[in-house]
């Protein structure tokens, strides 16, 4: 069953063009590059993919067409807050080429190829982590020995474990309880599963509260703003339309400030589709007859 619903996305995504960042390479335009340097056709998909692109960096971006998809928004986001030059392809998620499974085996995006090294790197939290290691570099005039300087990720060790925490507890616990709500059809249970929902998301009220804000991490925008929010946008948009349901201001106003304040920053306006695309996507997952609860378990 979960299978039809990530069909419905994908179909929902397929159609789509990308907004205004990372140029956007077809399958098509992809093959076709890849064919005209491979006349025996008879390469590895990851020599395929590799061929007939260039960037900077050597960095290519895989995600699905449309740019709908919350997990690859992440990574898009990193890209963008870190400055790095990237080539985006779009993967067509209803036809995803035989070659893509040897980026990614697990055939998801977003994965990252570094055509430099012949890196390949997927899982979202991983993509986002191996972009800041890319970025990070060492300030000429800090203090003797080593003085780091990173964009996105806190430097001491407590710092970043508490980060993979809140990122963990992003996966495990809030978006889950969202999809459970949003899903859920029998009224009587609408309750219950609001309240498990909102229990998940006082831990980051209180993040953000213990932090002093105005990001989860505190002063600097980090991963964890990262993770959370194309998640949370989808969240306050879908529960609106679908169950009523308004985050409640008074309980959670940080949180509330922390979206708006994130959502001002070009990252965030780039990798965010509008409220009607969303709605127009959650309507073919809300309408899907399904038997599970909670979509995202990150696997
Ligand atoms: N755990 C993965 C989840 C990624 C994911 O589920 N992406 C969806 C699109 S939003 C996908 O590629 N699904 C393809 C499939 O399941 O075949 C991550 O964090 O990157």
């Amino acid at each position: 069953m979960l299978s039809v619903v990530v069909l419905l996305a994908f179909a929902a995504c397929a159609c789509d063009s990308f907004g205004r960042h990372g140029s956007f390479i077809s399958r098509r335009q992809l093959n076709q590059k890849a064919q005209l340097g491979s006349p025996t056709g008879d390469e590895s998909g990851v020599a395929l993919a590799a061929q007939g692109i260039e960037t900077v960096s050597g960095l290519k971006f895989f995600t699905l067409e449309g740019g709908m998809c919350p997990y690859a928004a992440r990574t898009w986001i990193c890209f963008l807050e870190l400055d790095m030059d990237y080539e985006t392809v779009g993967i067509n998620g209803l036809k995803k080429p035989e070659w893509y499974e040897e980026i990614n085996p697990k055939g998801k995006v977003p994965a990252i190829q570094n055509l430099v090294d012949g890196s390949l790197v997927y899982e979202s939290a991983i993509c986002d982590e191996y972009l800041c290691d890319l970025a990070q570099s060492t300030d000429p005039d800090g203090p003797p020995g080593e003085s780091k300087v990173w964009k996105l990720m806190p430097i001491g060790p407590g710092d970043r474990a508490a980060l993979r925490l809140m990122n963990d507890h992003v996966d495990t616990e809030v978006c889950p309880a969202h999809f459970t709500f949003l899903m859920n059809k029998d009224g009587s249970r609408d309750e219950v599963l609001k309240d498990a929902l909102e229990k998940a998301l006082v831990v980051l009220e209180d993040t953000l509260v213990s932090h002093g804000g105005p990001y989860l991490m505190g002063s600097e925008f980090t991963i964890a703003d990262v993770h959370f929010l194309p998640f949370f946008l989808r969240l306050v948009v879908s529960l609106r339309y679908f169950k009523e349901y308004e985050v409640p201001s008074e309980k959670y106003p940080r949180l509330l400030q922390w979206l708006e304040i994130c959502s001002r920053r070009d990252s965030v306006k780039a990798a965010s589709p509008s409220d009607e695309r969303i709605i127009e996507l959650y309507k073919k997952f809300v309408e899907a007859e399904y038997g599970f609860g909670g979509l995202n378990k990150n696997k």
